[in-house]
């Protein structure tokens, strides 16, 4: 099996149960660079190149991971459900280059599924009890003893903003063709500080959340096909209960995949809504009344500003990303519009459930 001498001299700085003897490009994130190493014994590591262009500040990106999975560690009997780190042989969470590249190893969840799209609605209940467990866990973590990995991550305005400044740069003369998809987002500017007006006035708590709650960052059992372990921790930072929740519905309760190309496949599933909300209730018991009435507008600013970011990308060229093919990021945005169009026209039923559910 492959393995190029730079891998192979990454990974002679890990204590690795045996040596290495394959190391491939691995999962389906748009971030980071994702390899899984096999061992001569067998075992199994995940070992990722930190995107550092994104994540500006990597050893405080991994004292984030580091106190988060220490925490979590104590609230739970089952090493299997944290996220575990792998130190280098001089004791470090992660490996700086020469080449300015960063780098570190996780052990490999074994036993687990990790679902690009739900195969049953029980799979989408579990990876709600994952989340919501999570932020239940670390309700009374101190929140301000973490680093914002990225500023203003989920800040739906300033998300407009960034919009806006690529929009009038037009580096790439592609606004002409996207003015649907350009209106679309204006037309909806004034929802966008929902949120984050909540965070403002004081009604909505800041807790620990994870942020970037899609379910491929959440593995399950294999066997028992429940909630196992949430993983992809980037983003770990304070945020709103509103953040966690309307990015799972976002990526979760869509009827097709997230670069669906033929829209009409594309919808907002109901039923998968109610599931993910009965779910990430019932594990999150310290959700405030005025957290769960604004579930259904987590699910729209989330879809929207997720809609927003690909947009952007695209006008700027799709650096931040990872595309696969020409206009990736234009078919991004339009399933996420599409969402949120959709989420519109479902926006009566989306609060009887919510109602229903929070009884
Ligand atoms: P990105 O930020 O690029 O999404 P992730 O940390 O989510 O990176 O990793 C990408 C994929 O690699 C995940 O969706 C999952 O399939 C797989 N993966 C990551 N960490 C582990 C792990 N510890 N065990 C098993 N699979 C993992
Ligand atoms: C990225 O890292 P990954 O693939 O799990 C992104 C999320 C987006 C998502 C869209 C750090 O998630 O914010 O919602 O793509 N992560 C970052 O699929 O920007
Ligand atoms: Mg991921």
């Amino acid at each position: 099996m492959e393995m190029t001498g730079s891998l192979q001299q990454i990974l002679a700085q890990y204590p690795l149960d045996g040596s290495a003897v394959s190391c491939e490009r691995y999962g389906a994130g748009h971030i980071n660079e994702t390899y899984l190493a096999v061992t001569s014994h067998g075992r199994r590591y995940i070992l990722q190149k930190i995107n550092h262009h994104i994540f500006r500040d990597v050893p405080a990106l991994m004292a984030n991971i580091g106190s988060v999975t220490a925490w979590l560690r104590r609230q739970s009997g089952d090493p299997r459900t944290v996220l575990h780190l792998v130190e280098t042989s001089d004791g470090r969470s992660y490996l700086p280059r020469e080449d300015g590249t960063f780098w570190r190893v996780y052990d490999f969840v074994e036993n687990s599924l990790c679902l690009q799209q739900p195969e049953t609605p029980e799979d989408f209940y579990e990876s709600a009890v994952a989340f919501g467990t999570f932020q239940q866990q670390l309700r009374d973590f101190p929140a301000g003893t973490l680093t914002e990995t990225i500023p203003h991550f989920h800040d739906t305005p300033d998300r407009y903003r960034l919009f806006r400044r690529a929009l009038e740069a037009d580096a790439l003369g592609r606004a002409k063709e996207v003015q649907p998809e350009i209106a679309f987002v204006l037309e909806r500017e004034g929802e966008a500080s929902a949120l984050v007006d909540g965070l403002r006035r004081g009604d909505l708590p800041l807790r620990v959340t994870h942020n970037d709650t899609k379910l491929n960052n959440v593995m399950l059992d294999a066997q028992t096909r429940k909630a196992l372990c949430v993983i992809d921790l980037d983003t770990v930072m304070p945020g709103l209960s509103l953040y966690d929740f309307g990015d799972s519905i976002r990526f979760g309760a869509a009827s097709a995949a997230e670069d669906e190309r033929d829209l009409s496949r594309m919808e907002m599933r109901l039923d998968l809504f109610e599931i993910y909300t009965r779910g990430f209730l019932s594990a999150c018991p310290s959700l405030t009344a005025a957290e769960v009435a604004l579930l259904p507008m987590g699910a729209k600013l989330m879809t929207l500003e997720c809609g927003v970011r690909f947009l952007t990308d695209y006008l700027e060229g799709d650096h931040y990303f990872a595309t696969h093919r020409p206009g990736h990021n234009l078919d991004r945005c339009r399933t996420q519009f599409k969402l949120v169009a959709d989420m519109e026209a479902k926006w009566g039923q989306m609060r009887v459930i919510v109602d229903k559910l929070a009884r």
